[in-house]
């Protein structure tokens, strides 16, 4: 039997950065793979430059799928390192505590309120944010966000989490950071808008809103790693590499970018020194990523799933899927933004192609084709908008949402590929109930496009909508690599 990894037995050599002090200093909501391959290395390295009590205290949202081999470990883990040459593994060691935020809600509120504690990262996922698809604000409604705003109930959303958190930290009025490290377009202006939004509706005092406005940052951020979910080929390749069994490892690229606003209200670890950028060009930056690699990889996903390919690389192997990408990076989504100053689009592009082809990653169409529903209003309204807006039709935006309704809410009569259900879509029960008695595709789109997943905006574009149905047609009737045909013939 190999040793169980953990404090007492990292092989020489291996550990990324420095080992954390015993205090924290960062508390973290959501413990999955991507924050443990992308954030918490930025940090491990930051301290092994620059010092520095920066230890995280780690909070998974649910389930203790990660908590609990974590914990058996001393809280350390591998990042094994897929590259076109091979896989190297390293080891991880910044997290002093871990624990689910469900099962102690409490606790994620006090390390918050704790003084010690000076900035609170967040991988929630786009859904983690609790935001209505149509309005963008706090989701009243939602069950969860309702249930949090009754006074003296203990919070199960992030964004109850962290408001309650701050009312506490009130008190002291220590200065702090909440940075998002999500996926969405200007995170931290989005995470101080439904925080203050709950704050309100919440009816906290003037103070504990003075406070929030004055004293605590939400610095918007580009994140970029991809990080695919962990399976047991990766653990053996972990033993194999590090001679230590690892329960809980992270499989991922060797590609790592992380661009920041520098606007910490309780200071941060000296990430620069690590590789992270600082920038007041944020914007752009989170433009360049969330289109060209995110609204990308939505795309190929759903096409992929669509023609039985379970892999992102296998599908980018598939001409048609590369030449609708490629057509969609040029003719949608370049056209809509000015990138970073000096920043190079055609070698960001041939890098996502490197990125997109590499066979070790294994990333699962299905993984990036799930909660759609959350990830597209990212990627998908602004910028075709932008076309719309000025008569223009953005025919491969167009394509990638005719192939998420393909996929997760198709028309009667279409089955899509098998692959299609193993997308996770938490509308899927309404985006069934919104089609449900519709007289065919145009009025299946109709009823999805004004059901309240997409911003009016986008929904009052009936030549969008049309579009979007006769590349839904075409899916049903000849396949995906037909309708991305009528996309590229248009
Ligand atoms: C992907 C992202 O699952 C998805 O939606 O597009 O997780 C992507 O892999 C990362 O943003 C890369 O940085």
């Amino acid at each position: 039997m190999t040793e169980v990894l953990g404090r007492g037995n990292v092989p020489a050599g291996s550990l990324i950065g420095a080992s954390a002090p015993d205090r924290t200093g960062i508390v973290h909501l959501g413990l999955g793979n991507f924050h443990r391959a992308h954030g918490a290395v930025y940090t491990a390295r930051a301290m092994a430059a620059e010092g520095g009590d920066w230890g995280i205290r780690g909070f998974a949202h649910s389930s203790d799928r990660v908590v609990a081999p974590m914990r058996a470990q001393d809280n350390v883990y591998s990042i094994l390192q897929l590259t076109e040459h091979g896989a190297e593994a390293g080891v991880v060691d910044v997290h002093r505590d871990t624990g689910v935020a469900a099962h102690d809600p409490a606790a994620v509120v006090e390390a918050i309120a704790d003084p010690a504690h000076r900035i609170v990262t967040l991988t929630v996922s786009e859904v983690g944010y609790t935001r209505d698809s149509a309005s963008g604000r706090l989701a009243l409604d939602h069950p969860d966000v309702a249930a949090d705003l009754v006074a003296g109930a203990t919070p199960r959303t992030a964004v109850g989490m962290i408001a309650r958190g701050l009312e506490k930290r009130a008190a002291s009025g220590e200065p702090f950071t909440v940075l998002s490290c999500d996926n969405l377009q200007s995170n931290g202006d989005v995470t101080r808008g439904v925080v203050e939004e709950f704050l309100h509706a919440a009816g906290a005092s003037d103070d504990v809103l003075s406070f929030v406005a004055g004293s605590v940052s939400f610095p918007n951020g580009m994140v970029d790693r991809i990080v695919p979910k962990t399976t047991d080929e990766h653990s053996r390749l972990v033993r194999d590499l590090l001679g230590v069994s690892d329960h809980c490892p992270v499989p991922a690229e060797d590609f790592t970018m992380w661009v920041l606003e520098d606007a910490f209200a309780g200071g941060r670890p000296a990430w620069e020194r690590a590789g992270a950028t600082f920038s007041n060009e944020i914007e752009a930056y989170e433009l360049v990523k969330l289109r060209l690699l995110n609204g990308s990889h939505s795309l190929i996903a759903y096409l992929g799933v669509l023609s039985g390919a379970p892999t992102i690389d296998v599908a980018w192997g598939r001409d048609f899927v590369r030449e609708a990408v490629l057509a969609e990076i040029r003719d949608d989504y370049l056209p809509t933004f000015t990138p970073p100053t000096g920043f190079d689009v055609d070698a960001y592009v041939s890098q996502l192609d490197a990125r997109w082809r590499n066979p070790l990653i294994g990333h699962a169409t299905t993984q990036v084709g799930s909660d759609g529903s959350a990830k597209l209003l990212q990627r998908i309204p602004e910028a075709a908008l932008s076309h719309l807006r000025r008569g223009g039709m953005p025919h491969h935006l167009a394509l990638c949402t005719a192939a998420w309704i393909a996929c997760v809410a198709p028309p009667r009569g279409f089955s899509p590929d098998p692959l299609a259900d193993r997308i996770a879509e938490p509308a899927r029960d309404r985006l069934a109930a919104a089609v449900d008695g519709a007289t065919g595709i145009a009025d299946h789109v109709r009823r999805i496009m004004h059901g309240g997943f997409f911003p009016e905006a986008l929904a009052e574009q009936e030549g969008f909508t049309a579009r979007v149905a006769e590349l839904l047609t075409a899916i049903t009737r000849d396949g995906a690599a037909a309708a991305a045909a009528d996309a590229a013939a248009a």
